[in-house]
């Protein structure tokens, strides 16, 4: 057995007494009230997910198994020569919540290299769709249609599927589906923009070296990566992507199935989408002033309130939890002032930053005026040749998957039921709005 997966066993044993403690004594005790906002409102704010994966403090923004981001960056070992940590050693802590040795990021690291054979069927999928489908719905369909290879189903079927041991199956296919989403995700890119022409892994490398490599990105392109795909792994279990793979795995179906499903709602531009939004956002403005007309506060200012006016949100603002600058948009921040300070994209990013706020608290509609992750995420990608920004919301697929996997692990580890929350009709909201 992995040391990766001994550590986990020793965890969810260790857990499930206060789970099970957690309902059998106090599964009484009252958390939170819905109101009738609350019930047309998107559930918003409503406390009704369980997860120790990650939290999301509205001020201070998320903490990965108890870690900010800082910390869990300072805390995990580097990749050789790299920044970050590789993204072998965040998937062993953010699975554990204990900070792997090198030792074990390295058995990790060689055990994806075991795991991340794509079957060519997938990509024969990916391919009988016509070359200018999204990007998104590429991989979406490729994780779909690896559903053929789960560990898990097969486990289901085989007449001896156990509830305690559930778990084991579905952390095969965790682990199988992170460790090939990286492939699928470069594939696409070297399908859809580089003629089709594709570069195989380097076994010697890292995952976050490896998707660089393969996308033909070179350095500090791995770094980037690996610092990308970490900030996009986890934010909590209300978001519509890793609530929808919570919700999809309730019912056992299996990782493939549940991941394919998080990433059409990662897909939409309220959710993930807004990073290519960002982009088109930027370049519809920058074609708007004209060649050789500088971008000015006053000029993006103007740009802003046509939007809002025009009854649009500016994407990469904003957020349902959140109410102070993201930590995931300062971290990149930080990464452009190192690496990229004169980049001209970069300081237009940073003049958004500078009046945004500013316009969308006049607006006064916004409960949050401040950027969000994605507000900052393209500009990267754009700065070191990944210009296609319909492309940008398939890497936070890739960094979304580690989060919403390392859940479906724990949801089955502790046997989380089936997800059912109940709905009532408009007249019955009258009714209990009329008796007050
Ligand atoms: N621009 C303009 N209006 C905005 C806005 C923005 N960036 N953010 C919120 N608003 C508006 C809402 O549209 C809503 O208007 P309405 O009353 O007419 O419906 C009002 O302000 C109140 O919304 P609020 O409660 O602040 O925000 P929600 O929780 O409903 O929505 C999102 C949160 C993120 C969806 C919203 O702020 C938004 O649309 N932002 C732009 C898109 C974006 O950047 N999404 C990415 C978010 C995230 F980081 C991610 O998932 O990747």
């Amino acid at each position: 057995m992995s040391q990766l997966k001994a550590t986990l066993v020793r965890k969810i044993e260790e857990h499930r007494p206060r789970t099970q403690r957690l309902l059998k004594e106090f599964g009484h005790v009252v958390i939170d009230e819905v109101t009738i906002e609350k019930a047309i409102g998107g559930a918003r704010d409503v406390r009704c997910l369980v997860t120790d994966i990650s939290y999301l403090d509205p001020m201070e923004g998320i903490r990965f198994r108890g870690k900010t981001i800082e910390e869990t960056f300072a805390a995990l070992p580097k990749a050789p020569g790299g920044e970050y940590p590789t993204v072998e050693a965040f998937w062993f802590f953010l699975l554990t919540g204990e900070v792997p040795t090198q030792e074990q990021v390295d058995e990790v690291i060689a055990e994806w290299k075991e795991r991340r054979n794509v079957p060519q069927y997938v990509y024969d999928v990916i391919r009988a769709l016509p070359k200018d489908s999204h990007p998104m719905t590429m991989l979406s369909a490729g994780i779909l249609a690896m559903q053929r290879e789960s560990k898990f189903a097969r486990y289901y079927h085989s007449g001896e599927y156990n509830k305690q041991r559930a778990w084991e199956y579905m952390y095969e296919d965790a682990s199988d589906l992170v460790a090939r989403i990286p492939m699928i995700a470069a594939y696409i890119y070297r399908y859809k923009y580089k003629d089709d022409v594709h570069i195989p892994p380097d076994p010697n490398l890292d995952m976050g070296a490896n998707f660089a490599h393969m996308m033909g990105v070179p350095k500090p392109y791995d770094d980037v990566s690996r610092m990308y795909f970490i900030l996009h792994s986890d934010h909590e279990s209300g978001n519509v992507s890793a609530h929808t793979g919570h919700l999809v795995a309730s019912a056992l179906s299996d990782a493939y199935l549940a991941y394919s499903a998080a990433l059409n709602g990662l897909a939409g531009p309220l959710h993930g989408l807004a990073n290519q939004e960002v982009l088109r956002w930027i370049m519809d403005f920058q074609a708007k002033l004209g060649e050789g007309v500088e971008p000015t506060r006053e000029n993006v200012t103007q740009a802003l309130w046509d939007t809002l006016n025009a009854g649009q949100v500016i994407p990469g603002y904003g957020h349902a939890v959140l109410r102070k600058t993201d930590p995931r948009y300062t971290a990149q921040r930080e990464f452009c002032l190192k690496h990229m300070p004169d980049d001209p994209l970069f300081k237009l990013v940073s003049m958004i930053y500078e009046v945004a706020p500013g316009v969308l608290m006049q607006h006064g509609k916004a409960k949050n005026p401040w950027p969000n992750v994605d507000a900052q995420s393209g500009v990267i990608q754009w700065h070191y040749g990944v210009r296609e920004w319909d492309f940008y919301t398939v890497l936070f697929g890739v960094g979304r998957a580690l989060g919403v996997m390392a859940n479906i692990v724990w949801d089955r580890a502790l046997g989380y039921p089936i997800e059912r929350p109940k709905s009532v009709t408009t007249e019955m909201l009258e009714q209990w709005a009329a008796a007050g």
